[in-house]
Order: structure tokens, then sequence, then C-alpha cells
């Protein structure tokens, strides 16, 4: 008998742990075997790789358990191969809990990885930074501690302020760390990508939750972020990553059945794509059994972006 259950046991779990999967998406959600939240998309070589959480709670669980992150890659944003494993909570020894939202960028040929998790021994969430010659991995703590702890930042008081990091690397080839819950903090990184240079800063927004995200497009830098709770994404316009940033209203409506709504923006081929996720998978899935979903995003002449039209449909295959 037990080696009938060890033996049900590889079975259902090998192509998670080791083995590349393929599906087609059919609309909105794109992944439909797992729940999935808080996308971070990056574009390489020709491919989208798209970086999320893994809502691991049981049915109708209210919290999140989240204990690893997936990655998934496209070269059409319709076909997707879900890779292994790539990083969990316990890659990081300075860690306890809560694979939280996270970015993905490329630099010197490395894969950096900036997540937020619960830190193990000083109060509060934290951002660590993984690191991998590939961009799906495997990744490795690149610092052995974590590069952000709730005792670095005053401007809020809550104990979940250190959360979501975004990170960008400008024309100039300076990386810059966006963060935060309530206060939005940004600051320099250094040129290894694995310690901040400089003095942490904050970026005054409206009625700002969380999840910071920095895109550009036409000399504009866009900040969007997750505006009051339940979540709309809102965005400003700034010619510089140092401000001013001019506040310029709402980008997506709070998506069905969740409160939170994580956005990631990116350009591929030609398109502009906004990235989120809702709870819409399942009847009742809810604000901790989310799923990620795709649609168009679309720019006015002035450079400012037109409200996203949350589809079922999705999007077509990108050619
Ligand atoms: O997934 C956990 C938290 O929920 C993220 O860090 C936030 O952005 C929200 O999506």
């Amino acid at each position: 008998m037990d080696k009938i259950i060890a033996l049900l046991f590889v079975i259902c779990y090998y192509p998670a742990l080791s083995q590349d999967t393929s599906f087609a998406s059919t609309g909105n959600p794109i992944i439909r075997h797992k729940f999935t939240a808080d996308p971070a998309a990056m574009v390489h070589n020709g491919k989208v790789y798209l970086y999320t959480g893994h809502d691991q709670a049981p049915p109708r669980h209210n919290g999140y358990q989240m204990h690893e992150w997936l990655v998934f890659s496209s070269s059409d944003m319709v076909n997707w191969t879900e890779h292994a494993v790539p990083l969990r909570v316990k890659d990081f020894t300075w860690a306890k809990a809560d694979a939280w939202a996270s970015q993905v960028i490329e630099r010197n040929r490395k894969f950096y990885w900036y997540v937020a998790l619960e830190h193990g021994s000083i109060e509060g969430k934290a951002i660590g930074v993984a690191v991998s010659d590939s961009p799906t991995g495997p990744f490795k703590d690149a610092r052995g501690s974590a590069l952000v702890t709730n005792d670095m930042t005053k401007a809020a008081t809550i104990r979940w302020d250190d959360i979501d990091p975004s990170v960008y690397v400008d024309e100039k080839g300076q990386a810059w760390l966006f963060w935060g819950n309530t206060a939005c903090y940004y600051a320099k990184l250094k040129d290894n990508m694995t310690e901040l240079d400089g003095e942490i800063k904050t970026i005054s927004l409206p009625k700002f939750t969380e999840a910071p995200y920095i895109h550009k497009r036409n000399g504009w830098y866009y900040l969007t972020y997750a505006y009051e709770f339940p979540e709309k994404t809102a965005y400003a316009m700034s010619r510089s990553l140092e401000g001013p940033w001019e506040y310029k209203g709402f980008l997506n409506e709070i998506a069905g059945n969740c409160n939170t709504n994580h956005q990631s923006v990116i350009e591929f081929k030609g398109k502009w794509y906004f990235i989120y996720h809702n709870g819409a998978l399942v009847p009742d899935a809810g604000s901790f059994h989310r799923s990620v979903c795709i649609d168009y995003l679309y720019y006015n002449k002035d450079g400012t972006m037109k409200r996203v039209a949350m589809t079922s449909e999705g999007v077509p295959s990108a050619r």
C-alpha cells in the first residue's frame, strides 16, 4: 500500500518538479490548472517570461497561502510553457513564509528576481533578491540576507509596507527599486543589483495601496499602482524616475471577484499588454484563489493611457 501511495505521489508531482509542460490559453484567465497571482512579465530574446505567485490555499480558505513562485514562457501570448518551479520561500533561509509579489529583470546576462516574503527574525515583510543565469532558473538567494527589512522604512507604521518590489534599469544603466504598501518607496540599486545605493525615498501618490510598477514609452515613465482597497489600478507619469510624478487617474477597474488587481505592463511584438489577476477562475474563487489575465493596453496621442477593457476572450496570438 505504501508503495502505491508513493507511486501516486510521484505521478502527481513529477511534472511540476522537473518537467516543462505546455498548454494553450483559451481566454482569461490564461492559466486554469492552478491559481496564479501577482504577475510580472519580462520580454527576453523574442519570448515573454511570465513570473507569478502561486495561491495554494485550500478551497474557501480566507487568507493567502503562498510558498513558491512560478514561471511560464510564450512566443505568442497564447501557447505557454510552464517550467519547473524556479523559486520557493525555503530558498531564502532567513525568511519564513509568504511568496508574495515579485519581478524579474535581466542585467549583464544574469536574471535578478526581487521578491516579497515574511522575514524569519526581523518583524514584518521583507524584500529578497535571487539570481540565475537563465530566465527560467533555477534561482538562488543572491545575498543570503534580505535586501530591505521593515526596520529600514519608516514612512508607514504597518509591518507589511516592504512588499511588491518593481525594478527598472534606466537608459544610463542605473537600476532602481520601487516597492511599498501604503507608502511608495524607491531607492537606487548598486551595479551588483543586490545592494541599495543611498537613501530610501518616498513618492506621494493619491490613495496608494501597493504594487508600484514602472514602464517607459516614448520618453515617459509610467508608475502604475494599486489604488485604494478593493484595488483599482491608477497611474502617474513623469519624464524622470526621480519625479515629479503627475497623477493621471484610473487605468483599470476593480478586478472581478477579487480585492487585489496587481498589474504588469509590457510591449511585445509591437503591441502593449496589461497583465493582472482576478478571482474569476472558478465560482467563489475570491481574493485568495487568483488567476492571471492578459488584455491589451492602448495609449492616447498625448501619452496618457486608455482605461483597460478587461475581457473574457483575452488576447489573440501575437505575430
Ligand atoms: O499576493 C500577496 C499580495 O496580494 C501581493 O503582494 C499584493 O500585491 C497583493 O496582490
